[in-house]
């Protein structure tokens, strides 16, 4: 198995990913709010890169079953249920209903990669449990990193290197790994043994300064869910 990581997300031509399990990161904070609500039991994600559209969708859908969900530049959208933050992905809010979310990068990435022979969603709440799921899978493996508004962004990098460092610790055969994709378990490991300080990075200090701070610990606590979302069909639902 090859581990490959993209460093922010670009269009890729299909045959690129039509053979991959492809790993979309948002750490902060699509990934983990989809993570969150998976966990939390919504039934179904509608992500749609447009805000709009994701009204449109749940006019469609009927308001009363539907959780509507997004940010732009960090901050809940006018008019939408909810913004971005994991902790507003509760049980008591999306248990049993369909969530439609809208944000700046996460979701925009989500639908630019549909023909992944096999597209998951993954953070470091998940690292574990996605790096197993790809292997049970035996394809190669892309990491995406969504990045932040066309922008490498230094906490996509460090929750791409997680994963990377769980499926190769995951894994009883030697693994393949890309320059990019050491590069990233380098960082990873470096956050962890706080040699790497993330605060000072761009989006992550935007969080801050949004009052997000929460969020930005929340987002990368490691391992407190197995749930693994995966997306099919213009739908987001748990792997199973
Ligand atoms: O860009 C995105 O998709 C969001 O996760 C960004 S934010 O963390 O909500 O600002
Ligand atoms: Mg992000």
């Amino acid at each position: 198995m090859r581990i490959d990581t993209l460093p922010q997300y670009t269009k890729l031509p299909s045959n690129h990913i039509s053979n991959c399990t492809v790993i979309v990161v948002d750490v902060l904070r699509a990934s983990t709010s989809i993570i969150t609500a998976v966990q939390n039991g919504a039934q179904q994600i509608v992500p749609t890169a447009d805000a709009g559209e994701a009204a449109a969708v749940v006019g469609r859908l009927g308001l009363r079953d539907c959780v509507l969900a997004g940010e732009r530049g960090g901050e809940k959208l006018s008019g939408f249920d909810i913004g971005n933050s994991p902790s507003e992905f509760s049980k008591s809010l999306v248990g049993g209903k369909t969530v439609v979310i809208s944000t700046t990068n996460g979701t925009v990435a989500i639908h630019g990669l549909s023909s992944a022979k096999t597209l998951l969603i993954g953070g470091m709440i998940n690292k574990t449990a996605i790096a197993k799921k790809a292997l049970e899978l035996k394809n190669d493996v892309l990491i995406v990193c969504a990045g932040t508004d066309g922008n490498v962004s230094a906490d996509d990098i460090c929750a791409a290197g997680a994963i990377a460092d769980a499926i190769v610790n995951n894994s009883d055969e030697t693994v393949d790994l890309t320059d990019f994709t050491r590069v990233s378990i380098a960082l990873y490991k470096d956050l962890h043994d706080e040699r790497f300080d993330l605060s000072k990075t761009r989006h992550f200090s935007r969080l801050v300064e949004l009052g997000f701070e929460k969020d930005t610990e929340l987002c990368f606590e490691e391992d407190v869910t197995d749930v693994v979302p995966v997306y099919a069909n213009g739908i987001i639902t748990l792997f199973r």
